[in-house]
């Protein structure tokens, strides 16, 4: 039976989709938490796995077909757990968010209290926001960075925990753009008695590639998502301890989830399975060398790195004494008519709103993909000085986006698509 489609496709949303493959070809994707997946894994999320059904884990599903699926999931579950060295590893979750409402379920009972970092301060919605269901359902309390440093307080961290004795310490972040080490966080755990879950979210690919410290022998549950760094298809996945495994897979399914998305999970395998790859731990290092060159960069045109700069993918860029007047929410706007992609961002204790903000938030990990390095990173610095700078004028603005439009060709992120 022919679908409607076969003589009459979407033509709106065909193009749609071509749009935007041209805008991510031909502009500057800076978004810290974005990056270009494979063709394979692509291929994966577009496959015949999206027809299927599989409630439950491999050799336990609640309906029958489930054999090549069953082989899939096993495969991803075995290959994460190698590529971080984990006991025990769940695919399933949609995604960062899904991942760390489920290990916190896992781990804890409604109004339990919890130590998470503040969103401002470079934490994430689900580590407590007062708007998100995380901080409705537990008692987070904040921990920040310090004013001086702009690093993690540590000392605040151990004295909170001594004070409120929470149930979980929750580490990870999506816009702290220095070094965790986990260590730390295990020790102040083991002194109250706390379960300790690192979200490396952003991290995860850099842990998978050796730059950045793993947390997975120190934490009780590590949670992540797989396209950011890591550089595979949209969605979550929970690593933790073999004595948590039972409780975290009831917590995801039936707890959260129903169907798991299989043609996902076989992307997640493929990705699994590329960043074990030598060239992706040579990709790894290069994120981070790029990232401190842009940093190093932007700072010579006048932009104040919070806390001085970065160790990770990705930098918080204060704009006031660049231009008191420009915040975060005009600098994206603007940038984005030059074909520069990033997003506004709070610096610490900003005096403007999250929807305002004083800074944006730069990453490395998709022009890294590209194939661009440390020169490439100050003409990006160069080229969103030039856009900001001359803002005002249309002309400015086209002249930068027919350069950015120049480096991106030089360095195709699909080049046989
Ligand atoms: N939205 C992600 C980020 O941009 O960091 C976090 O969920």
């Amino acid at each position: 039976m022919p679908f409607p489609s076969d003589n009459d496709p979407d033509l709106e949303v065909e193009r749609l989709i071509a749009d935007e493959f041209k805008r991510q070809i031909t502009g500057l994707q800076l978004i810290a938490s974005e990056n270009f997946t494979s063709p394979a894994v692509m291929r994966a999320v577009g496959s015949v796995l999206t027809n299927k059904y599989s409630e439950g884990y491999p050799g336990k599903r609640y309906y029958g077909g489930n054999q090549v699926v069953d082989s899939i999931e096993a495969i991803a579950i075995e290959r994460v757990k190698t590529l971080f060295g984990a006991e025990h590893a769940n695919v399933q979750p949609h995604s960062g968010a899904n991942a760390n409402m489920c290990a916190y379920q896992a781990l804890m009972k409604q109004g339990d209290t919890v130590l998470g970092l503040s969103l401002d301060h470079g934490g994430h919605l689900t580590h407590g926001s007062p708007v998100n269901a995380s901080g409705m359902l537990y008692n987070f309390i904040p921990y920040k960075v310090k004013p001086g440093d702009e690093r993690i307080d540590m000392e605040q961290v151990r004295d909170l925990a001594h004070e409120h004795r929470p149930r979980l310490i929750v580490t990870g972040t999506t816009s702290y753009p220095r070094r965790i080490d986990p260590e730390p966080f295990k020790i102040i755990a083991d002194e109250v008695g706390a379960y300790f879950l690192y979200d490396a979210a952003h991290l995860a690919g850099l842990i998978a590639g050796g730059v950045y410290p793993n947390p997975v022998p120190y934490a009780d549950v590590v949670t992540f998502t797989t396209h950011k760094t890591l550089r595979g298809p949209r969605g979550g996945c929970i690593l933790s301890k073999a004595v948590h495994q039972a409780a975290i897979d009831k917590s995801v399914f039936p707890g959260w989830q129903g169907g798991p998305l299989e043609h996902v999970i076989a992307g997640k395998a493929i990705a699994f399975r590329e960043a074990m790859a030598q060239s992706f731990k040579d990709y790894a290092k290069q994120i981070v060398v790029n990232a401190s060159a842009l940093a190093s960069a932007l700072a010579n045109e006048g932009f104040r790195l919070v806390s001085g700069g970065t160790d990770c993918h990705l930098m918080v860029v204060d704009l006031r004494p660049f231009d008191a007047e420009l915040t975060g929410k005009e600098a994206q706007a603007v940038l984005d008519l030059a074909g520069i992609t990033l997003n506004k961002n709070t610096v610490p204790d900003d005096p403007r709103s999250p929807f305002v903000t004083s800074g944006v938030r730069v990453g490395t990990a998709s022009v890294t993909t590209q194939g661009m390095k440390e020169a490439e990173m100050t003409q990006i610095a160069s080229l969103i000085a030039r856009a900001l700078r001359g803002r005002a004028d249309e002309g400015t603005l086209a002249q930068v986006k027919a350069d950015v439009a120049s480096l991106c060709a030089a360095f195709p992120a699909y080049p046989n698509l």
